[in-house]
């Protein structure tokens, strides 16, 4: 059995011999293969514009079932006759239990007796059957291997429309192909690549492969419309979540950050880990970032030297600009954060200048904002952790905030999700003090487990903002992919986000709420 590549191998060969068109089926006859296997190697080559192909119908006439098994065994009524003696004869009940198939049986003796090939004698009582014809032609079988045969002009019109009465031959209405030469013909066949690889790309081969053209009439494989990827979807509801909370969102729409911007304003030391290579993406190009504002990146340095106007005393060492201009992908959107809420007191310290320095005349709205958006760590990479993942970040500004402002902020959004029973756990962050780790009981596991974290960011950050001296900021976070694949029943991070997403996961509303979805599958944390 030719293989697709040697089909199309033959069929190159063979227009290459001729200036005619050829027919596939023509071509499928001579080549004793599936016409349809034809058409496929007509389509590779068409793709590779190797040939030129004009889409032809034609009606022809062709077998039934029934008629294959004729042209195999033989007709009805030959089977009949051919079941009997060649002398004396047997009773009919004998015959048909021999052709053991009634129809073929009734059939064969209506035809064979028309035919006179056999002949009945009721005079015993009982009937016999015997030939009538030493010999038979089986012209019916003749005739059907010449429909077979595509050599349906050797039969007459008559003949034609008694095999059609018996239902042995039916018109069908058959694609076929014209198959011709194209410009760029050729009998060495490549195959077109369906994919540029690296290495490709980085011997430079691409620019003499012939790549195969994109197929914009090709349905796909389902699903065949635009489709929200899960971990937008679930993105969503937690907005809902927020605004329904009267948080604002913060653009987050750049993942290239300073390591001012992501450590230097959250008064993390410029010696930190979290600032190493082994766990920070740092950029070759541009390595440094553009303008910091110089006079607060002042009262950071001397936050950082010797703790400022924050009542801290800082870390006791030097302060590098070098090292604050330095260009990283943001490892948190708590860098985002700061930005905000270094415009809100700058915007406060510009209403104090009006109000000539009075606080009192001025009054602080408290703010709430939020950001879920990428964030990227150099992570070791496993089943729960990639490079890179979505960070969910809310921050709240105002007069006297405590860390039971926190906790209640913190219980009234994940109650919304389904999880009224929360702990929390003192833990350390280098920008919060307090700070605190949530966890919820998981019943299969039979264990808390962490679902974010939080705390009070210290004055050594939130002071040189500009903010009013009685103005503390909450904070807290969780990441986007945990609960995104417990809503999917999703075990590896892998299986969520690259080229292996399966959209055919259960979509739903991007609009209800989540708790609708987690509530039953916060069991599952
Ligand atoms: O999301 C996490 N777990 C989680 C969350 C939700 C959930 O189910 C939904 C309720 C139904 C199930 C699990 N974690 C935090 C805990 C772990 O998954 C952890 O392994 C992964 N963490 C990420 C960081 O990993 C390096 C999750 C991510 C995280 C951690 C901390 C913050 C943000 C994201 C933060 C913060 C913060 C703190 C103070 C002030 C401001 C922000």
């Amino acid at each position: 059995m030719a293989s697709a590549d040697e089909l199309c191998q033959q069929l190159v060969q063979k227009l290459s011999l001729t200036e005619a068109p050829l027919n596939s089926i023509a071509f499928a006859s001579e080549a004793s293969v599936d016409h349809q296997k034809v058409v496929g190697a007509v389509k590779s080559l068409q793709s590779m514009n190797l040939i030129e192909a004009d889409q032809l119908e034609s009606k022809r006439l062709a077998l039934t079932a029934e008629a294959e098994q004729i042209v195999a065994n033989g007709s009805h009524e030959f089977l009949v006759w051919s079941a009997l003696p060649a002398e004396g004869g047997i009773e009919q009940a004998e015959l048909t239990k021999k052709i053991n198939n009634a129809n073929v049986a009734k059939l064969g003796f209506s035809k064979a007796m028309t035919n006179k090939w056999i002949a009945i004698d009721k005079s015993s009582g009982k009937p016999i059957v015997s030939r009538k014809a030493a010999d038979v032609v089986d012209e019916v079988q003749q005739l059907l291997q010449l429909v077979k045969n595509n050599a349906v002009d050797k039969l007459s019109e008559q003949q034609k429309t008694d095999l059609k009465k018996r239902k042995l031959i039916s018109e069908i209405t058959e694609k076929s192909y014209n198959v011709r030469k194209s410009a760029t013909f050729t009998t060495n066949i490549e195959k077109p690549e369906t994919d540029i690889t690296p290495e490709m790309i980085a011997k430079g081969t691409w620019k003499t492969k012939q790549f195969k053209d994109y197929n914009f009439d090709a349905k796909g494989i389902p699903p065949e419309c635009g489709h929200l990827h899960p971990l937008l979807k679930v993105r969503e509801q937690f907005r809902q979540i927020f605004f329904e909370l009267g948080f604002v969102e913060m653009p987050t729409n750049n993942y290239v950050e300073s390591s001012f911007w992501c450590f230097d304003t959250l008064f993390v030391p410029q010696k930190h880990p979290a600032r190493d290579l082994q766990d920070t993406f740092f950029l070759s190009e541009p390595a440094e970032c553009g303008d910091i504002p110089a006079e607060y990146m002042a009262r950071i340095k001397e936050t950082h030297e010797n703790g400022g106007q924050t009542g801290s005393q800082g870390y006791q060492m030097e302060w590098k600009t070098s090292e604050a201009k330095k260009n990283v992908l943001r490892t948190h959107t708590t860098a985002v954060s700061a930005r905000m809420l270094y415009k809100v007191g700058q915007e406060y310290q510009k209403q104090l200048v009006s109000a000539g320095g009075d606080g009192g005349k001025v009054e602080f709205k408290p703010v709430k904002f939020f950001s879920i958006d990428k964030v990227f760590r150099n992570e070791t990479l496993d089943a729960t952790h990639l490079a890179e993942f979505c960070q969910i970040e809310g921050v709240a500004a105002g007069r006297n905030l405590s860390l039971g402002h926190l906790m209640g902020m913190i219980k009234e959004f994940f109650v919304k999700l389904g999880i009224a029973d929360l702990r929390f756990k003192p833990t350390y962050n280098p920008y919060t003090e307090p700070s605190m780790e949530m966890y919820s009981w998981h019943p299969g596991l039979k264990k808390w487990v962490e679902i974010g974290n939080s705390g009070v960011f210290r004055p050594e950050m939130i002071r040189p903002m500009g903010l009013p001296e009685d103005v503390n900021v909450l904070g807290w976070g969780l990441g986007l992919e945990r609960p995104t694949m417990i809503k999917y029943g999703i075990d590896n991070i892998r299986d969520l986000v690259g080229h292996k997403v399966d959209l055919q996961m259960v979509y739903d509303s991007p609009v209800c709420v989540l708790h609708n979805d987690l509530t039953k599958d916060s069991a599952s944390l």
